[in-house]
């Protein structure tokens, strides 16, 4: 488990604002997006507003929107903001009941509280015909927060409750006489809300409230309050509560409004974010961290495959394209090959021709040609390739068919240089001439994962020493490019070397670090084209 993934108590963070010897703020949210960028300015805490959340999902503030519609919205925001959510749970989404249902879900989810409201149920916006609004009876909401009190599964949950008597023209009174009513029912704070242009009407509330328990208010309409007043008159909460809704509701008409009219967007570009910042609040780039650690490795390798030769004894099937160009069962060899790398991941595949380049032009590779092919052989070819031989590649024979299983099992080695070897020893009986390879041991008769290396490789290896033959494919990884290079180098370096090819080489590196190659065993699964009758077999594999 990741330290850094512990969560902390929303409820206790939002107790603590609210149990601040200071004036605390907190700012509406209505999605994950702007509940990042408030958190991201410093805020301490989220409204999570029906009146803004029913405006994002195009509906009315006016219990339009349903519980399990704003819980969804809600857990995006819990999924990923630090600072806690108090919840606008309107008049509690029905009785007594429906509320604890509510209460039950917002602690799952990890909202830190909720406050209900004590009109009746459908609801409308304190600001829209507030005088019409019923309220709800003292007794029966009072009995909704014990309700609700008794519901949460998290000890530190907040319910706040609020009274609209000042809203529906009660004066001072009737509200301190409800809010009392409500603290002795369990609620843990009073939210007083006005729609007075001043704070002198709240301001009031508290000269008579006394502290009997944190007190918070919302000035839309008196926005204009300093925080020293809200401080002074013992207000514990400040909510402003829709600010960043109509924030976006601006610019989003501005930006509308210019392309309907220009039909382009030419001069808006300055004006809205770019969209490196949108890949930012979103964390793009602990996306792609998280793709360096998780993701499948084999997807960073690259291939090289030597495809210079004609081949001997093929002289019809290759008198206008190279070995690698035959067919079989209708696909060219190289193109089957080519398949199954890209089906495993390998997007950078290089290839180095010599007889006949033009004839082989696979799309999506990279092409090496070895004009010198007939006199420096596979190592040169090789050679040729240099620059792309880096980090974790597969190096393979062009003329060679195998199963996609045999590419899989070679790209699951942690080796730094893997060698694919049949041990079936069916070559003893082939005829063929032939990589014999000694291993560190035969190849398993069951299941078995121990590891095997190579010991010595030699096309006259003496029959007894032969666990099997190099199929024609390794791969590198690591300093595996390193320990290979430095082994070509070394052997290119000789008069002989013509003659010689990557068998010798890899002969090289096995004597220098017996665990260094590692042999991954097969058996059967794959061909090469080298002789008539092999192409002839190939259309089985
Ligand atoms: C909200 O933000 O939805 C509120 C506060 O309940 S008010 O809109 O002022 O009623
Ligand atoms: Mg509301």
């Amino acid at each position: 488990m990741n330290e850094n993934n512990i969560l902390q108590s929303n409820s206790k963070k939002l107790r603590e604002l609210l149990e601040s010897p200071r004036v605390e703020q907190i700012l509406e949210a209505h999605n994950s997006l702007s509940a990042t960028i408030v958190e991201e300015a410093g805020i301490s805490g989220l409204w999570a507003s029906s009146l803004t959340l029913s405006c994002a999902a195009g509906l009315r503030d006016n219990s339009e929107l349903t519980m399990t519609e704003v819980l969804d919205v809600l857990e995006t925001i819990t999924a990923r903001a630090e600072i806690p959510i108090l919840f606008d749970g309107d008049t509690g989404y029905g009785q007594f009941s429906h509320f604890q249902q509510l209460v039950r879900k917002l602690c799952l989810r990890r909202v830190g509280g909720v406050c209900i409201e004590d009109k009746v149920f459908p609801k409308t916006n304190s600001f829209l015909r507030s005088e019409g609004q019923d309220l709800a009876p003292v007794e029966e909401f009072a009995g909704k927060i014990r309700a609700g009190k008794d519901a949460q599964t998290d000890p530190d949950f907040v319910v706040v409750a609020r009274t609209e008597a000042l809203i529906v023209g009660l004066d001072t009174a009737a509200a301190i006489d409800r809010a009392e009513r409500y603290v002795e029912a369990g609620a843990d704070a009073i939210l007083i809300h006005s729609k007075e242009r001043t704070f002198a009407q709240v301001q009031d509330f508290m000269s008579k409230w006394g502290g009997r328990a944190p007190v918070v208010c919302v000035p839309t309409t008196y926005y204009s309050t300093p925080m020293e007043a809200f401080d002074q008159a013992g207000i514990s909460l400040v909510i402003w509560a829709n600010h960043m809704l109509r924030a976006g509701i601006g610019a989003m008409q501005n930006v509308a409004n210019e392309i309907g009219e220009k039909g382009t967007a030419r001069d808006l570009e300055d004006a809205i974010a770019p969209v490196k910042e949108v890949f930012r609040l979103q964390d793009a780039d602990g996306l792609l961290a998280g793709e360096k650690t998780y993701l499948h490795q084999g997807s960073s390798s690259s291939a090289i495959v030597l495809a210079a030769s004609r081949g001997k004894g093929l002289d019809e099937l290759t008198r206008d394209r190279p070995k690698a160009m035959i067919p079989v069962s209708g696909t060219p060899a190289i193109e089957k090959m080519l398949q199954s790398m890209r089906a495993e991941g390998i997007k950078d595949i290089s290839i180095v021709r010599g007889y006949q380049p033009e004839a082989l032009a696979p799309k999506g590779a990279t092409f090496f040609d070895n004009a010198d092919w007939e006199a420096n052989g596979e190592l040169g070819s090789l050679a040729c390739a240099r620059e792309a031989l880096k980090g974790e590649t597969v190096i393979a024979y062009g003329d060679v068919v195998f199963k996609r299983y045999i590419l899989h099992q070679l790209l699951s080695s942690e080796a730094p240089i893997s060698l694919v070897v049949d041990g079936s020893r069916s070559f003893l009986e082939s005829n063929r001439s032939v990589d014999r390879v000694k291993v560190s041991g035969p190849p398993a008769t069951g299941y078995d994962e121990s590891e095997n290396w190579l010991e010595a490789m030699a096309e006259d290896l003496p029959e007894a020493d032969a666990h099997g033959e190099w199929i024609g494919m390794l791969r590198v990884r690591g300093e595996g490019a390193e320990l290979l290079l430095e082994s070509l180098d070394a052997i290119l370096a000789r008069p002989e070397s013509g003659q010689l090819d990557l068998c010798a080489v890899l002969n090289d590196v096995a004597q220098k670090d017996p665990r260094a190659v590692r042999v991954i065993y097969v058996e059967g699964g794959w061909i090469d084209i080298n002789s008539l009758a092999d192409v002839a077999r190939s259309g089985d594999v």
